[in-house]
């Protein structure tokens, strides 16, 4: 799905702001409040989570629905155009109403989704109205817990006052994940034109041959008046596009046309970029490809570079990349998991500073606006699908209690579409800490048809990866499987905690196990909770010291290993999580402060990334 762009073209109206705000049911709304101007509304910001933008233990704790709305008049000009509104994400779930009028609905609080109101829009005043469910089930991406307490909750199953209170108490969301479920219209509002017969998607494939660029161009078009009538969308009457390529000097260096595929309707077209520019990690290097179609325009960026993962190596414009980073989330003081373009340059300044060259998407696809600027500033990203929890919380088999295999399909469709030109993201991540141990079977058999899909989804043909949790790894039958193993390991931590020279011994048995797969191997998760401001000449559990030495430990044990291809530490910064006995004020693991202040272990890690090459490190 292509981001809306404003140009000579296309038309963009941004709908953030304040806007009207209230709490709703836990299972449904009343109907008015989506069809008539809400009564004495709360004010609430957009794009952000609504939960801290109160000080209000209901909206931080509320359970199922809210309502957004907000009025708008369009100006003139746009509505002789095709008109599409579109939302970043809402998380969980959205219904969408305009002028009182269901324009439908989305499920999943990560990925974008639009609605064509060509026909829908008034002139004059406009009434926008979104329902937004917070609540996580069987049935959801993330999981949430339908028997028990919520993750890292305090349960005594069989203690009768407890199993009566439980029984009793207010309806809440029980997360199967670790981060707080923060909720609402997370990412950007926007009114877009484009003309009757638009540019619908394009899919840049890039290669390098002797030095030059190969770039192939695959345009899907659209009709908007065929598709109001529900026609297929094969449309021969404009059966050409032109494609222009401009360097970052703005030099034009490809002018050719894209011609029409009877086949599947596409329009596609190749050229050769002589002597390309290739985009690097930290020495990124953008293109334009320009795409005139009818009276449409549309202007993408794209990377040359290629990924591919041969033996146990993972290459980057054919050489060895070694991943130096983290594993992030998109969380911050009040905004929530709202996108917050100050803080992600900010995050970005604070990897550049770290040294470190790349970051997992943990746990969920995040906003539009943070892959272009990697994409600019040359970071390496790892995309990760909302499968968070699939398996955490419950003894039963998951893969067959849970309602997910359908919306499963859907993220990773959805994540791939929208991210796919991205030079930054050179990885798939499929879901975070499934499962794979007490059913192995059935977790190999629910994530090889998935593992397909991404492939044959993804026109640049990344690797695949689903990233796994500390667990038996000789009955895991699924990780082997994957492009590259990515651990979640946290010996040290949850196991042989304070005890660093057993946790070097058990992590060696088990590096052992993997050097014989010969795959690639590489963590995406580990670490210890530090409070800041604590610390112990023992270097105790909790203290800056023992998570300064954890990683110098661990460390100097994956290095001896040639097939281990990086380190993505857990976490970036601290980040909000629900309540429990196992997280004070959230989980601790960061690098940084909540507030983005290194703690003691961010000085050593600088230091050691700042003496590893992005490339040939284990050669
Ligand atoms: C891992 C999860 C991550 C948690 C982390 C932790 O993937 O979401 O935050 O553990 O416990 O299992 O800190």
């Amino acid at each position: 799905m292509l981001y809306p762009q404003l140009n000579e073209s296309r038309m963009r109206v941004e709908l953030n702001g304040i806007w009207s705000f209230q709490t709703a049911g836990a299972d449904s709304y009343e109907e008015e409040l989506v069809k008539k101007p809400l009564v004495q509304p709360m004010t609430i910001a957009v794009p952000a989570s609504y939960n801290d933008q109160k000080d209000d233990v209901n909206l931080r704790s509320h359970y199922g629905w809210v309502i957004y709305q907000r009025t708008f008049t369009i100006p003139r000009q746009m509505s002789n155009e095709r008109m599409v509104l579109r939302f970043g994400a809402v998380t969980h779930q959205a219904e969408v109403y305009l002028n009182g009028r269901l324009l439908g609905s989305h499920k999943g609080g990560f990925l974008p989704f639009e609605f064509d109101v060509t026909y829908e829009m008034k002139l004059g005043e406009n009434l926008l109205a979104v329902a937004v469910d917070n609540r996580v089930n069987y049935g959801t991406l993330p999981v949430g817990n339908e028997n028990s307490v919520a993750f890292f909750g305090s349960d005594n199953p069989g203690i009768p006052s407890i199993e009566l209170a439980k029984t009793r108490c207010k309806p809440q969301n029980k997360p199967n994940f670790d981060f707080f479920n923060y909720a609402g219209i997370i990412r950007p509002v926007w009114l877009y034109t484009t003309p009757r017969f638009y540019i619908r998607d394009i899919s840049i494939i890039t290669d390098v041959s002797h030095g030059d660029g190969i770039v192939e161009c695959r345009i899907k078009p659209g009709d908007a008046w065929r598709e109001e009538q529900g026609e297929p969308n094969l449309n021969v009457s404009q059966p050409r596009a032109r494609i222009m390529i401009t360097d970052e000097e703005q030099t034009v260096v490809a002018d050719f046309t894209a011609g029409w595929l009877e086949e599947d309707g596409t329009l596609k077209g190749v050229c050769v970029i002589p002597d390309a520019k290739l985009w690097n990690p930290g020495a990124a290097y953008l293109y334009t490809m320009r795409v005139e179609y009818g009276e449409d325009i549309y202007e993408q960026k794209f990377g040359i570079r290629t990924v591919e993962v041969r033996g146990t190596e993972f290459l980057i414009n054919g050489k060895p990349f070694y991943f130096k980073g983290f594993g992030k989330h998109e969380d911050s003081f009040f905004h929530g998991r709202g996108m917050d373009p100050c803080l992600n340059v900010k995050d970005i300044s604070l990897i550049r500073w770290m040294n470190a060259n790349s970051f997992r998407t943990s746990h969920y696809p995040y906003a539009e606006e943070m892959y272009d600027l990697c994409d600019r500033e040359g970071i390496v990203v790892i995309d990760e699908t909302p499968a968070v929890g699939i398996g955490a919380g419950s003894a039963a088999n998951p893969y067959q209690t849970m309602r997910i295999h359908d919306h499963h399909r859907n993220v990773i469709r959805d994540m791939i579409d929208r991210d796919k030109n991205h030079p930054c993201v050179v990885m798939w991540s499929l879901a975070n800490e499934p499962d794979l141990e007490n059913f192995p079977q059935d977790a190999h058999d629910y994530f090889a048809p998935l593992y397909e899909l991404a492939h044959s989804l993804d026109p640049q043909e990344r690797p695949v990866t689903v990233v796994c949790c500390q667990n038996n790894y000789e009955k895991d039958l699924t990780t082997r499987t994957m492009d590259v193993v990515c651990l979640n390991r946290y010996y040290g931590w949850y196991n042989l905690g304070g005890d660093l020279d057993a946790a070097c011994d058990a992590l060696n048995i088990e590096l052992d196990f993997w050097e014989k797969q010969g795959k690639p191997v590489m963590f995406t998760e580990y670490g210890a909770d530090t409070y800041p401001g604590i610390h112990n000449t023992n270097g105790e559990m909790f203290s800056e010291e023992y998570q300064a030495d954890y990683y110098l430990r661990i460390n100097a044990e994956i290095d001896k290993r040639s097939f281990f291809i990086g380190e993505q530490l857990w976490n970036f910064a601290d980040f909000a999580t629900i309540q429990g006995p196992m997280r004070v004020d959230g989980n601790k693991k960061g690098i940084l402060t909540r507030d983005r202040r290194p703690k003691l272990a961010a000085h050593a890690l600088r230091q050691r990334w700042g003496a590893i090459p992005d490339f040939g490190y284990k050669d």
